[in-house]
Order: structure tokens, then C-alpha cells, then sequence
């Protein structure tokens, strides 16, 4: 160390805008005459960038030094949201720039503002993804995560005469946060065949020939952890043409077109994320997509630990690689062909290392989220990769069969293949052969996981290789940086930050749930923030929210297993009955703001009709002059991260009203109930244990419960459905146009009445209202209601993103946190 102190190190406000003053005149060739917000914005990101890179690079250097065994994250998601914030709080620094800034006349707020958020994913696995990184490096964990760089995130959403519009979001120009590696590039194959021969010993040996390259370019992130020394990696992908930028050959035969459509083709594979959040379509491009990234994650992994020059038996002592959902099963294929194909090891013993490698992570049991590809498509695309397919799957089925021997139907079942016209490759399954450990992502998920997807599993291998790690959410960004000043009583009270390390320590502010100035206190904060969200509504909106309402807010995308329609239905059976009330009925009315965001996948037409309902209603209700008050709704548009962070602190109440058995787990819930929200939900997902950590006295649970869901559906279906009575009279209201043409609204009301009510919304609906009006009456006990808040957070610390990466830690991936506390 020939310096202790580099000149990117600022530690006071001096230093730092003498940084921020040098990037904005040097590094972005701009004068601080005319030194705007963006400006300002980039400027603060490149010094506090170069903090960063110093820690980052450091970290890179002790974890290659040590050479422990590393975590790979794979996911085709990562919601990162805004870093700039989250960066300023995990160096400890913000307040230093709070202060710089203001000295050069900027408000810190409006600077963070500047940023676009990353929106590399749709929703909750993408968000967890996030959140883990987050967690990884505040525990030192040495991790990487690997995904693609898309050039569009999810589309941005705008509300037009009540309809979605999905409009690009084109997010890189100047993102100050990645690096490109130039020098960091893996070829990646396609199409092609495949060609037998007999290598030197005689042995039959295969290889895949001819076919057409594209070149996978890696971007790098930084990851910082909060209050620590780790900065790890996030390494994205970006597709190329193979040649460069053109086929020059081509080129110069004056062939240009084609020359620049191979170019375009090349660079379409990281072009756009696929807007569907738990749907699978079969696309090809899709598909690529996967192949490309597994493909080049695992030449890369595998690079890093040849260096080491151990033995490949020591490859899962080295390599931890969690699979985020199956989008990168194809990462076992891949691991086993380069060892049987390029590295010349006998099946037997490339299986063992593969198997040892790999986690994977299920998140979800509806049949339409599976992904299957169909064999025909794989055939084309990754022929050798399929050959490897049906191997594992021969070997597979031969061992079933030499367990069960009696048993001709359990093969079929499990089989990777499914024997439909065409064939398809059950990737879940081929995701459980080639991993050792298999887990939900909430307790009852876990347990139907079990019980029925993939019970034929269970009996094969045994209950061990199935576990369950019930989701978190990293406290850093949902609660210090969401909420700072809720943050700061309980630090004030406890007399540290160290619950954003250790959220358990939360559970010591029960014991103030009766002093009188900190329930005050809380109380005011809560106000605040539901101010600051009333003058973001105000402002995307027009409409004017009472912040006295009681704010019940649902934001998630938007899905029929999730039942923003049982939502919306609720809130027309509320418009209805304050319609039909007399003056001094309506003065016991506690009045509502009833927020919905959430995206829509463009090509789901009954997600939209949802959305389409839900802002005829706000127009209706927020404008009829017999509800005032009483009653507002309001859609916010484009529901993103940075929005979820204005939106989770400011909540007295959230809904997660999936029906029963559909939500894996759902992460918002935990988002709300830490910002001192209460929720009503089901008792689906992780619900149920924060029901039970918090107590059932404090939350409101409504509904079928999961056990009785498929008998319901079954009576549906042979006919036995009674419409409940008050969603009928809210049917009439829709068909008598009280909302606009009902012809646009027939298709949710059928679903419901003709078509067997899948998501049984009127089954639940009339213990939904009743619920709404014990809401109410609980809110109408401000002291009461208040305990429960504090109540609740205090009991939140089980759902921290850091309980959860250390489970997997120690029961997936066998590996140790790096100790950071010597120099290197
Ligand atoms: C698959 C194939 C082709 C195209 C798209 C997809 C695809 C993309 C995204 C399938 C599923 C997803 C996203 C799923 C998801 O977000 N699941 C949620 O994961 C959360 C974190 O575990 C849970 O909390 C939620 O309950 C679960 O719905």
C-alpha cells in the first residue's frame, strides 16, 4: 500500500465537492454556471463511483486471494432500482453530500431523482434477486451475480383514457454504474450439428460443428454492502455480432444489408426483457436469450476456477451456482457437455460435479408459469444440448425404474420429456435431476411443492433434497433508505443502526409501544410520508387525497391470481353502499383512498381489462360529488422500485388477496408491514408466517384457505356456483354502464359468473367485505391501531433478506462469509 489515503476517498464535505466540482467540469466537460440537475446528478454518482471502484477492486483482490469457495447467482432479473441513494447510504456519506450539495444550491432529493431506475425485471424474482445481492455483500459473502443487459428494462407504463399504453424504456445513455469489459468476451454457438468420431483412445466422442456465432460482451456492476468493506460483482451480458461491428467480408462484397441484418440479429439477443411475470410463452428469441447467458456465465465461472489449477472433482468445493427459477436450467446441460465434450471426463463423474454445483429455487406452482420447450425448437437450436437432455433424462428414468419396478406410470411422469405432439422438455424437472437442493420460497409453497408438483419427486429422491427458505427483503433499502425517518427513531431508541445489520434487534422496540412521545412520534412519520405520497398522487394525477383517508394501497403486477379484480369489486360495493346512505350515515364513514398500481404483460388482455375497470371507477367515483371525501381511487401509473419506495412507507393498510395456494411467497407484504403498515391478506404465501410472527391479532385474514381450493373449484366446475349476492348487485352496477360501456367489463364479470370463477372471487367475497369493515372499526381506534403498527415492525426481524442468505448459505451452498477485518 503506497498510499493510505487515495485522492477518490473524501471523507468530509470539503473533499467531496471539491470531487463533485472536478467530474462536473473535467469528467463531463460542463461549467458550474450552467450546472443543472442531471448534471449535478452524474457528478455525484462519479465521486461517489470512484469510492466504489476503490472497494470494488479491493474486494475482487482478497476474494481471488483467499480462494474460498464463491456463490453464483444466476438470474435472467435483477430490479435494481436507483443506486446513487442506496450508495450514499452504504458508504455512510449521505449527509456529507446532503450538505455539499446544498452549499452548491441543490436539494439532494431532486438530484437522486435524476436517476432512471435499472428496471432489468418484471416483478418479485426479479426484486429478490436484488435484494440478495444487497445481502451478500453486507454478510461479505463472495458473490457474483450473472444476468443479461438488456437494453430495454420493462416498458414504462402510461394510463391513457384508462388504458395501458406500453411505451420503451431505453435506460443506458450515460448510466454512470457499468463497466464495459471489452477484453471480457465468450463466443457463444447456435444451431449447427452434431458430429461423432473416435478421439486418440477410441472412445466415441462428440462435437458440435458449423452453426453461427455471437459474441457475449461483459458489463460489470458494482455491488456495495452496507457498512462493510465487500463490493462485489454483478456481471451482465451484452450480445454482439461475432465479427466486430459488421461481416466485413460481406461488407466489402457491397453485400451491406445482409452484413448489417446478421449485425442487428446478433444484438437483438439482449435487445428487450420479456415483459410476462409468471407466464411462459415458448419463443425462440426467449430461449437464445438463455442459452447465451448460461453459456457465457459458465465459460466464465469455469475460467476463474481452471486458474486456480485444482482438480475438476474440486469444482463444487469451488462453485456454488443458484438457479433463479428453471430460466437457467440450461446452464446443467451446458456444465455437463464442457465436461464430457471439451474436457474429456466419463459421464459418471461429470454428473457427480454437476449435481453438486447446482440449487435451484422454484417460485411458483402455476401450470402456466412452467417452463417447457418444445423439442423440435431445441433440436434446432442446441442440438447437442438435447442429445445431453435425453441422456440425463435415459439415465434418470433408469434408475426409477430399478426403484419402483412395479410402477409403468410413474415413468411418464417424471420424465423430462413429455410425450406431447410436438414433445416437450419439462425444464423444472430437468432443474431438479441436475441440482442437490431444491427450495420454495415460503413455507406453504414449500409444502405444496411437495405435495403435489413435484411429489413423484420426493418419493424418488427422498424429502432431503427439498427444502424451504422463506423469502426476506433487505432492510437497507425497504426501511433505512424508504423510510430514514422511521429509521432514525428506532435508531434513536435503540441507540444504533445496528438493526439495518441485525434486524432481530427490532423486537427492543416493542418495549416503547407505550411511551407517549415515541407513538407520537411514529404517528407523524407515518403522516409525512403519506403527505409526501398525496403530493405525488396530486401531481401524476390531479386528484387531491385527504391524508386523514385511510390509504389502502395494493400495488404488484397485475394478475388474476393476484385478484386486484376482487379489489376493485370491493371497492364499487363500497361506492354503492356510501351511494345509498343517508347524511348522517355517512358521518360514521371512514373515509378511503384506494390506491392500485401495477404493470400488465402487454399480451394479457384480461390483466388490462382489470386496469381498464379500475381507472373507470377513479373517474366515476373521485368525481361524484355525493362521496367527496369519503371515497378516492386512484391508479398511479408506472409502478416501479423508486415509486415502491414512496408508496410502502405511506400505507395504513396493503392488500396481498391472492387466492389461496397461488402466491409462492410475496415480498411487498414483508415491505409493508416493516414501514408500519397493516395488511389484509389470505393466508397464501408468507402471509402466513408473518402472521405468525407478528400475532393474528394484527393483521386481517380473510377467506378459503388453500386445502379447500380445489373442491371449490371441482363443485365450479359441475355446475354448483351461487353468484354472491352483493358482488351481483356490484355486476348490475357494471351492467347497468355505470362505469362506461359494459361490453369492455363482460369478460371480467364471465369469468366469474359463465366460466367457473378459477380464482374464486366470489367465494371469498363476501368475507373480503366483512373484513374491509372490521378495517374500519379498527381504524377508527387511532391508539389502537398504532400499537399494532409498532407492534408489527418490532416483530418483522425473521423477514430480513439477511436471515435468508445465510440459510441458503448454510444449507445450499455450504459456504463461508470472507473475513474482511485484516488488510490486503
Ligand atoms: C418465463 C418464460 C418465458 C418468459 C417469461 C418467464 C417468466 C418471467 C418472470 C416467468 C416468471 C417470472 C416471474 C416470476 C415471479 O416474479 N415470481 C414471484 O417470485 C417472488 C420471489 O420469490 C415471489 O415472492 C412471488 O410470490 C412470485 O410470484
Amino acid at each position: 500500500a503506497w498510499r493510505k489515503h487515495s485522492a477518490a476517498e473524501f471523507n468530509t464535505k470539503e473533499e467531496f465537492e471539491k470531487d463533485l466540482v472536478r467530474h462536473i467540469e473535467t469528467t463531463l466537460a460542463r461549467s458550474m454556471y450552467n450546472c443543472d440537475e442531471l448534471a449535478a446528478y452524474s457528478g455525484t454518482a462519479l465521486a461517489f463511483r470512484d469510492r466504489l471502484i476503490i472497494e470494488w477492486n479491493k474486494t475482487q483482490q482478497r476474494q481471488t486471494f483467499k480462494d474460498q469457495k464463491r456463490i453464483y447467482y444466476l438470474s435472467l432479473e435483477f430490479l435494481m432500482g436507483r443506486t446513487l441513494d442506496n450508495a450514499m447510504l452504504n458508504v455512510g456519506l449521505k449527509e456529507t453530500a446532503r450538505d455539499g450539495l446544498s452549499d452548491l444550491g441543490f436539494r439532494i432529493e431532486d438530484v437522486i431523482n435524476q436517476e432512471h431506475d435499472a428496471a432489468l425485471g418484471n416483478g418479485g424474482l426479479g426484486r429478490l434477486a436484488a435484494c440478495f445481492l444487497d445481502s451478500m455483500a453486507t454478510l461479505n459473502y463472495p458473490a457474483w451475480g450473472y444476468g443479461l443487459r438488456y437494453r430495454y428494462g420493462i416498458f414504462k407504463q402510461e394510463i391513457v383514457n384508462g388504458y395501458q399504453v406500453e411505451v420503451p424504456d431505453y435506460w443506458l445513455d450515460n448510466n454512470p454504474w457499468e463497466f464495459p469489459r471489452h477484453e471480457i468476451t465468450v463466443d457463444i454457438q447456435f444451431y449447427g450439428n452434431v458430429k461423432k468420431y473416435q478421439d486418440e483412445s477410441g472412445k466415441i466422442a462428440h462435437s458440435w460443428e458449423d452453426g453461427e456465432i455471437v459474441r457475449a460482451i461483459a458489463y460489470d456492476v458494482p455491488i456495495p454492502g452496507y457498512g462493510t468493506k465487500t463490493t462485489n460483482n454483478l456481471r451482465l451480458w451484452s450480445s454482439k455480432a461475432s465479427s466486430g461491428e459488421f461481416d466485413f467480408q460481406k461488407f466489402n462484397a457491397g453485400d451491406y444489408e445482409s452484413a448489417v441484418a446478421d449485425q442487428q440479429r446478433a444484438e437483438t439477443i439482449s435487445a428487450v426483457l420479456y415483459p410476462n411475470d409468471n407466464l411462459e410463452r415458448g419463443k425462440e428469441l426467449r430461449l437464445k436469450q438463455q442459452y447465451f447467458w448460461c453459456a457465457a456465465s459458465l465459460f466464465d465461472i469455469i475460467r476463474r476456477f481452471k486458474k486456480t489449477k485444482r482438480a475438476w472433482g474440486e469444482f463444487p468445493d469451488q462453485v456454488a451456482i443458484q438457479l433463479n427459477d428453471t430460466h437457467p436450467a440450461l446452464a446443467i446441460v451446458e456444465l455437463q457437455r464442457i465436461l464430457i465434450d471439451k474436457e474429456g471426463l466419463e459421464w459418471d463423474e461429470a454428473w457427480q460435479i454437476v449435481t453438486k454445483t447446482f440449487g435451484y429455487t422454484n417460485h411458483t406452482v402455476l401450470p402456466e408459469a412452467l417452463e417447457k420447450w418444445s423439442v423440435p425448437l431445441m433440436q434446432n437450436l442446441l442440438p447437442r444440448h438435447l442429445q445431453i437432455i435425453y441422456e440425463i433424462n435415459l439415465f434418470f428414468l433408469q434408475s426409477v425404474e430399478k426403484r419402483f419396478p412395479n410402477d409403468r406410470e410413474i415413468l411418464s411422469r417424471v420424465s423430462i420429456i413429455e410425450e406431447s405432439h410436438p414433445k416437450m422438455v419439462r425444464m423444472a424437472y430437468l432443474a431438479i435431476i441436475g441440482s442437490h437442493k431444491v427450495n420454495g420460497v415460503a413455507e406453504l409453497h414449500s409444502d405444496l411443492l411437495k405435495t403435489t408438483l413435484f411429489k413423484d419427486f420426493v418419493k424418488i429422491y427422498g424429502p432431503d433434497r427439498f427444502t424451504n427458505v422463506t423469502n426476506g427483503i433487505t432492510p437497507r433499502r425497504w426501511l433505512h433508505q424508504a423510510n430514514p425517518r422511521l429509521s432514525a427513531l428506532i435508531a434513536e431508541k435503540l441507540g444504533s443502526y445496528d438493526f439495518l445489520k441485525d434486524l432481530t434487534l427490532l423486537d427492543k422496540i416493542e418495549a416503547f409501544v407505550d411511551d407517549k412521545a415515541f407513538r407520537e412520534e411514529w404517528a407523524v412519520i407515518k403522516r409525512e410520508n403519506k403527505l409526501r405520497l398525496a403530493e405525488h398522487i396530486k401531481a401524476t394525477t390531479g386528484y387531491d387525497v385527504n391524508p386523514n383517508a385511510l390509504f389502502d394501497v395494493q400495488v404488484k403486477r397485475i394478475h388474476e391470481y393476484k385478484r386486484q379484480q376482487l379489489n376493485i369489486f370491493g371497492v364499487i360495493h363500497r361506492y354503492l353502499s356510501i351511494k345509498a346512505m343517508s347524511a348522517e350515515e355517512k358521518k360514521k364513514v371512514v373515509p378511503r383512498v384506494s390506491i392500485f398500481g401495477g404493470k400488465a404483460a402487454p399480451g394479457y388482455w384480461m390483466a388490462k381489462t382489470i386496469i381498464h375497470l379500475i381507472n373507470k371507477v377513479a373517474d366515476v367515483v373521485n368525481k361524484d360529488p355525493e362521496i367527496g371525501d369519503l371515497l378516492k381511487v386512484i391508479f398511479i401509473a408506472d409502478y416501479n422500485v423508486s415509486k415502491a419506495e414512496i408508496i410502502c412507507p405511506a400505507s395504513d393498510l396493503s392488500e396481498h388477496i391472492s387466492t389461496a395456494g397461488t402466491e409462492g411467497s410475496g415480498t411487498s407484504n414483508m415491505k409493508f408491514v416493516l414501514n408500519g403498515g397493516l395488511i389484509i391478506g389470505t393466508c397464501d404465501g408468507a402471509n402466513i408466517e408473518i402472521t405468525r410472527e407478528i400475532g393474528e391479532q394484527n393483521i386481517f385474514l380473510f377467506g378459503n384457505l388453500a386445502e379447500d381450493v380445489e373442491d371449490l373449484r371441482h363443485k365450479h366446475f359441475y355446475g354448483d356456483f351461487k353468484l354472491d349476492p352483493q358482488l351481483e348487485r356490484v355486476f348490475d352496477a357494471i351492467k347497468d354502464n355505470m362505469f362506461g360501456d359494459k361490453a369492455d367489463f363482460t369478460a371480467l364479470t364471465s369469468s366469474i359468473e359463465e366460466h367457473g370463477d378459477y380464482y374464486l372471487v366470489s367465494d371469498d367475497f363476501n368475507s373480503y367485505i366483512t373484513t374491509h369493515e372490521m378495517v374500519d372499526e379498527a381504524f377508527q381506534n387511532q391508539e389502537e391501531w398504532l400499537a399494532k403498527s409498532i407492534t408489527s415492525v418490532a416483530r418483522m426481524g425473521f423477514f430480513s433478506m439477511d436471515r435468508v442468505t445465510n440459510e441458503y448459505a448454510d444449507s445450499i451452498w455450504n459456504v463461508e462469509p470472507l473475513d474482511v477485518t485484516e488488510e490486503t
